[in-house]
């Protein structure tokens, strides 16, 4: 379960929605064998755009899951901040 509320949901939605358009334009780049720093250039802009929507993710996730999780304390406490720090790890490897 994602720890977004009613607001931020529909902003994620509306940033995904906006990457899905990128993601198309690409696909059209490519069939009209656009010039190649173009499209790289393009790439990068959906990258940036994913990683946004990943750490508004993660935002909510740490105020969400992982505080309850460290409000309610013992092993389930210890088991989020694993988690945690390896979704973190996976995220940041990424770039
Ligand atoms: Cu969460």
């Amino acid at each position: 379960m994602a720890h977004l509320d009613e607001e931020e949901q529909r902003e994620v939605l509306n940033r995904l929605a906006r990457i899905e358009g990128q993601v198309r334009g690409l696909g059209r780049m490519v069939e009209e064998d656009k010039y190649c720093v173009d499209i790289l250039t393009q790439i990068s802009a959906i990258t940036k755009a994913l990683d946004a929507v990943g750490l508004k993710i993660l935002d909510g996730h740490v105020h969400g899951c992982v505080r309850d999780a460290m409000v309610g304390g013992g092993k389930e406490a210890e088991a989020k901040t694993a988690e945690l720090m390896e979704a973190v790890e996976r995220f940041a490897r990424m770039r």
